[in-house]
């Protein structure tokens, strides 16, 4: 009660499990005063999916592929059913073959390509659009999740970090699209979080150990701290911001050496 989001209703695509930054940002959202609705992207995450949504008491759990159209307008008649009205959706989905993840960006195949900036990139658009109706002449607030790969070589990043600068970029142009419709767009950078996304990546564990050293605040961060920024982000004390990528990294981005 009295959270700075009351009265406000939420979509968050991106949830996979406990561990995915997408939760994080649900909890913190609920925290403060917002209803939610889930997407799982498919059968193997809902089982999971409903049981974290019920846990949080979450107002809808809906299916959403990203890549299927169908399933993009089968979101908006589930979302206009439970909410009417939206206020914020939440972007937490990113996809790559994992041999694209490895190896040199030298070598990635054009199916690889193709299906990264699908799921990572137009994604953003695609369900924007349909959203906006939901969404206009209320405050309302787009967020996605980049990473530093965007714009600095991370090795073994690859193709996602081609497909996080495109993302970023999205997140400028669609700024300057929806800002006259009240509605702003902005991306949080964060920093290396074990998730299910991270996991099995080539040498997390020394990314992570160098974060640790060299980051200003001398420590990683943790999903929390981006569901906090993603909680700001969402509310009216962020109504100035739109088109940025702001980072949640322990500063580590400022950094030359
Ligand atoms: P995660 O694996 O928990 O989340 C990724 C989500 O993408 C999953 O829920 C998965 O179901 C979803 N997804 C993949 N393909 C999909 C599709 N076709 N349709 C719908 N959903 C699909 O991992 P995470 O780390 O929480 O990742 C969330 C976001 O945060 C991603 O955009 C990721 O790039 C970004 N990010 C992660 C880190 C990190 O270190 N973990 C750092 C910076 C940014
Ligand atoms: C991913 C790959 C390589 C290096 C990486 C990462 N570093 C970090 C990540 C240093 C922090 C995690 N990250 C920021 C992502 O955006 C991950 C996206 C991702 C991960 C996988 C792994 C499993 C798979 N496909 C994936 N697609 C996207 O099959």
């Amino acid at each position: 009660m009295g959270g700075f989001l009351e009265g406000r209703n939420g979509l968050i695509l991106g949830v996979a499990n406990k561990r995915s930054v997408a939760w994080a940002c649900a909890r913190a959202l609920k925290r403060e005063g917002m209803e939610l609705a889930l997407t799982f992207a498919n059968e193997r995450l809902e089982g999971n999916v409903r049981e974290l949504g019920e846990e949080l008491g979450v107002s809808a759990i809906l299916p959403c592929d990203v890549t299927s159209e169908s399933e993009l307008d089968g979101l908006v008649a589930g979302v206009g059913k439970a909410f009417g009205k939206l206020d914020c959706i939440v972007h937490a989905v990113a996809f790559a073959k994992r041999e694209e993840l490895t190896g040199t960006y030298l070598d990635t195949s054009r199916e690889g390509y193709r299906l990264a900036q699908d799921v990572s990139v137009y994604s953003l658009p695609a369900v924007s659009r349909r959203m906006v109706p939901l969404m206009e002449g209320r405050e309302g607030s787009i967020l996605t999740l980049s990473y530093i790969g965007a714009e600095r070589v991370i090795p073994n990043y690859n193709v996602m970090g081609v497909a996080k600068a495109a993302l970023e970029a999205s997140v400028r142009y669609l700024a300057h699209d929806l800002g006259p419709r009240g509605i702003r767009v902005n991306a949080i950078s964060s920093g290396p979080i074990r998730t299910l996304s991270a996991a099995g990546i080539d040498g997390f564990s020394a990314i992570l150990d160098h974060i640790a050293e060299r980051a200003p605040l001398r420590r990683n961060i943790t999903a929390e701290e981006v569901g906090d920024v993603c909680a700001f982000l969402a509310s009216p004390l962020a109504r100035g911001i739109t088109g940025s990528t702001i980072y949640v990294d322990a500063g580590y981005h400022i950094m030359g050496l």
